[in-house]
């Protein structure tokens, strides 16, 4: 962008601007996330939790063109239609990163406030996917070391027999043609979509999933090979392709979007995950740990030097799609969001960076409620289904001790003993929007003030 965009729009170059990534992997409540926010902070009757909203340090907050012109923008207007109009349904999802700015006159506070005029600061907001920061793991493995890695996880997954079947077309010597190269990475890629789908998580190369402008080409024709194939032609491309992969896909993905970054939210669906089974919150457990080694600079040594000096300097880890429990077990829900990040938080502290972990909820689609079953009052929550019909739901106590799921996950454990967690999909309630207020909301005030709180 030039200087003269800048100052056509009136803006003073020195203006501050924070950068925040949105990020979680697929499902995990990213574009929910930004449209309330963003809602959120235009009207900002609810969010108290929001120093600055609450003490009117913030006079005004507008939507800006995004600086960004190679970048999609993210959609803000339609998503909120969809979420808040006369037929509420979630949005549609996303594949691509996409970067909004949404700017704030803020008056100062303190000893020097009367000094300084307003100011403006303004708010980048980057959308992208989780499954892109799953990518650094492979910066440091050669194609034959992935190869084994992927190999031995897939068994018993999804998609596991179909890509075997593709594998038995070839051989070692078989020659390498683009027909072969697109049967296979065709094999492997169903096997992605249906882990993930499946609730797995360390589905790599991240960009398979979400190919975005760059589907079919080279880069992302690639698949895993068995060790006995080392010496032959379809061997020797599809290692030049991962390579290439490395090199023009993941590299570039850091440099120009993660580097920039000042804060950070990582959204996490972990309800879901408990619904899905230990395996899936083990998955989960371990896809955070490898998320967070990317905020972990000199761990590649290539990414320390692409980050420089400039660091994330707060992470926040949100439990997401909280309005599925009573208020009572939120604290739960957040002592286990935290409990699984512990070690890669640990990590992530060293480094200089804050972080935190909270249940929220983007878009409150529930009222609370207590039904009576058996003699039992359960503390439940009541919403709107997907088909119009109206239902009370108790989904189940989680753990006061987080160890009672995580433990028997690191175990290996296939299902939960003596305990079932259910989840709904809710869809949006039907719009009841003040004047001047955002749609409602779980914490997403409380998200947003250890976010930029303390830069307004
Ligand atoms: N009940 C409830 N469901 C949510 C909330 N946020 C997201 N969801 C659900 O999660 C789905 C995925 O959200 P989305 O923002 O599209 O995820 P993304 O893939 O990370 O962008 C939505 O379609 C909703 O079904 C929330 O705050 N409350
Ligand atoms: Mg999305």
């Amino acid at each position: 962008m030039g200087i003269g965009d800048d100052l056509m729009r009136g803006l003073g170059l020195s203006d501050p601007v924070i950068r925040l990534g949105v990020t979680g992997l697929s499902r995990a409540g990213k574009t929910v996330f930004i449209t309330s926010l963003v809602a959120n902070l235009l009207d900002r009757g609810r969010m108290h939790g929001l120093r600055a909203a609450a003490d009117g340090a913030i006079k005004a907050a507008w939507l800006q063109p995004q600086p960004n012109d190679t970048i999609p923008r993210f959609e803000y207007e339609r998503h909120l239609a969809a979420m808040t109009g006369p037929d509420p349904h979630w949005p549609e999802g996303t594949r691509h990163v996409s970067e909004l700015r949404l700017s704030l006159r803020v008056q100062p506070r303190g000893m020097i406030a009367g000094l300084r005029g307003q100011q403006a600061l303004h708010l980048d907001i980057i959308d992208y996917p989780g499954e892109w920061l799953l990518d650094l793991r492979l910066m440091d493995k050669t194609y034959r070391q992935w190869s084994d890695e992927v190999l031995e996880r897939m068994a018993g997954r999804p998609g596991a027999d179909a890509f075997a079947a593709a594998l038995r077309g070839i051989g070692p010597d078989t020659p390498f043609t683009e027909t072969a190269a697109q049967e296979l990475a065709g094999a492997y890629t169903a096997h992605l979509h249906a882990a993930r789908e499946a609730g797995w998580s360390d589905c790599t190369p991240g960009r398979f999933l979400m190919p975005g402008e760059m589907a079919g080409s080279p880069a992302l024709t690639f698949a895993p090979l068995p060790e006995g194939f080392a010496q032959g032609p379809i061997h020797a491309e599809f290692r030049r392709r991962f390579e290439a992969y490395k090199a023009r896909v993941v590299k570039p993905f850091f440099r120009n979007h993660f580097a920039r970054l000042d804060r950070q939210v990582v959204l996490m669906d972990v309800l879901g995950a408990i619904h899905a089974g230990p395996r899936a919150v083990e998955d989960m457990r371990r896809a955070m740990a490898d998320i967070l080694g990317a905020f972990r600079p000199g761990r590649a040594g290539w990414l320390s030097q692409i980050l420089g000096s400039r660091r994330v300097e707060r992470i926040l880890f949100a439990a997401t799609k909280a309005d599925h429990l009573h208020q009572s077990q939120h604290g739960r829900l957040t002592n286990i969001t935290s409990a699984m990040l512990r070690e890669a938080r640990d990590r992530a502290d060293f480094a200089g960076a804050r972080t935190e972990a909270m249940s929220i909820a983007s878009l409150r689609c529930t009222t609370e409620e207590i039904i009576h079953r058996d003699g039992e009052d359960l503390p439940a929550v009541r919403g709107t289904l997907m088909d119009g019909r109206q239902a009370a739901f108790y989904p189940g106590e989680l753990p006061l001790n987080p160890a009672e799921l995580l433990t028997p996950a690191r175990q290996g454990a296939a299902e939960w003993l003596g305990a079932d967690y259910e989840i709904m999909d809710f869809a949006p309630a039907p719009n009841t929007l003040r004047e001047g207020d955002g749609p409602p909301h779980i914490r997403l005030d409380r998200a947003a003030e250890f976010l930029i709180g303390d830069r307004i």
